[in-house]
């Protein structure tokens, strides 16, 4: 098989790419090894920057999200019994898009199977070779039998803990990571949400987030200990916890109803430089993690996409290898800016077991300034709603 792009990964990023390499003429084949359905019974993002969403519209995937999305004009900070919202409308004049990864990941998976592109699931023992040569390939293991795909570029899209990121030379590669004390235990509950806006809760007892799928879904977080299992946390106890972390007229709006998913995830940064080696491109969480209270994630992986795609087009449209040459300093510039606020809303908002009385003292002065400075507020509204490509 030959392709000029072999993308490893059927997330938001392999995919994603996928489209908009489709739309350019750009031949490519993605290797997943899960099932689709398996890709799409994850749940994991829920906030749309409006880059991401203008991407997703070039990659002919966006309607049903302009359809189905809830436009977000800002969130609530709480703490101390009392709510702050953050008005980004008026901050910035922007908002996001409140949409589900899943939703996205089927979006584009339509769009995908409508175009008839080719993407091979359930594959196994992908290795790449010769991704610092002339003839890169992919070789793979499909219902048994041993393939090869040879192509001019591999974009490696295959998550935190796919092959690509492993592909590059140890004496090569350079790996920064910030592991946090504790992790969030989330609940999706079909119950309408507690507030129209997300409420991200500080409390004494730990952070909480209010976030929401639907007028008719809600997406529940707590903040639990990393040695927590998912049976530690009957639905009771999850509803009582998260009342006892927000303020009492929010508290008063949670609606308990049975869980359709609860699982645990661990709060960490890291990021993988640099994000090419050869022909070899990675893209999203093969390259970058962020913890998920700034909600970056998702809309990182796009904007790697989005350069990585302008890359591409330069190269296949004119030969040009300027993008190709420019494309792991341009994508990381942007990541730490996220990796940074990530790391401040994570540090602003939680409560670390460790922490001593001074550091609670000045964090409870940072919520405080933030409550009152319209500085404050806008640096958080610019970050939040997604900084400029
Ligand atoms: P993904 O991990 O989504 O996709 C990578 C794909 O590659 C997977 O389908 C995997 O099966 C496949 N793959 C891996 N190894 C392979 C191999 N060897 N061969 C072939 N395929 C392979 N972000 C937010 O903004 N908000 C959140 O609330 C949030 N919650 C999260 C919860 C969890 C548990 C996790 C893990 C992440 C969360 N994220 C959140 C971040 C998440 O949304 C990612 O940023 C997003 O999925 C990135 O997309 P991809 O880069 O496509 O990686
Ligand atoms: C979500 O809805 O899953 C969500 C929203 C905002 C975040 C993290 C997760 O910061």
């Amino acid at each position: 098989m030959r392709t000029q792009v072999a993308i490893i990964g059927a997330g938001p990023s392999g995919l994603l790419l996928g489209q908009l390499l489709i739309r350019d003429g750009i031949s490519n084949v993605i290797l997943e090894r899960r099932s689709a359905a398996y890709v799409l019974g994850r749940v994991r993002a829920g906030i749309i920057e409006t880059g991401t969403a203008a991407l997703l519209d070039e990659a002919g995937a966006g309607a049903r999200m302009h359809r189905e999305g809830l436009i977000h004009d800002g969130i609530e900070i709480s703490f101390g019994g009392e709510h702050h919202r953050m008005d980004f409308r008026r901050l910035v004049g922007k908002s996001v898009i409140v949409y589900g990864q899943s939703e996205i990941t089927r979006d584009l998976m339509e769009r995908r199977a409508a175009c008839g592109a080719e993407t091979l699931y359930e594959v196994e023992d992908v290795a790449l070779h010769d991704v610092a040569g002339a003839q890169p390939k992919v070789r793979f293991r499909q219902d048994g039998v041993a393939r090869e795909i040879d192509c001019e570029f591999i974009a490696g899209c295959d998550g935190s803990h796919g092959v690509s990121r492993q592909s590059i030379p140890a004496a090569v590669l350079r790996s920064y990571e910030r592991i946090y004390p504790f992790g969030w235990l989330g609940v999706l509950v079909e119950r309408p949400p507690v507030s129209p806006e997300l409420i991200y809760a500080h409390h004494e007892r730990g952070f909480a987030l209010c976030s929401m799928r639907s007028p008719t879904r809600s997406r529940l977080y707590v903040q639990c200990r990393l040695e927590d299992q998912v049976s530690d946390w009957p639905d009771e106890r999850f509803y009582e916890e998260l009342r006892l972390r927000l303020a009492p007229g929010a508290a008063a709006r949670v609606h308990p109803g049975p869980s359709l998913e609860k699982s645990i995830t661990p709060l960490r940064g890291c990021v993988a430089e640099p994000m090419r080696y050869g022909s070899l491109m990675l893209a999203g969480d093969a390259a970058h993690v962020v913890p998920p209270t700034g909600a970056k994630g998702l809309n990182l992986a796009a904007s790697d996409v989005h350069y990585l795609w302008q890359a591409f087009a330069g190269y296949f449209r004119n030969g040009s290898r300027a993008g190709l040459e420019a494309y792991s300093e341009r994508a990381l510039r942007r990541v730490w800016k996220a990796e940074r606020f990530s790391w401040w809303m994570t540090n602003t908002l939680h409560r670390f077991p460790e922490s001593s009385g001074f550091d609670r003292m000045a964090q409870r002065a940072e919520l405080e300034y933030l409550a009152s400075s319209t500085a404050a507020q806008t640096a958080l509204a610019e970050n939040y709603v997604g900084l400029p490509l």
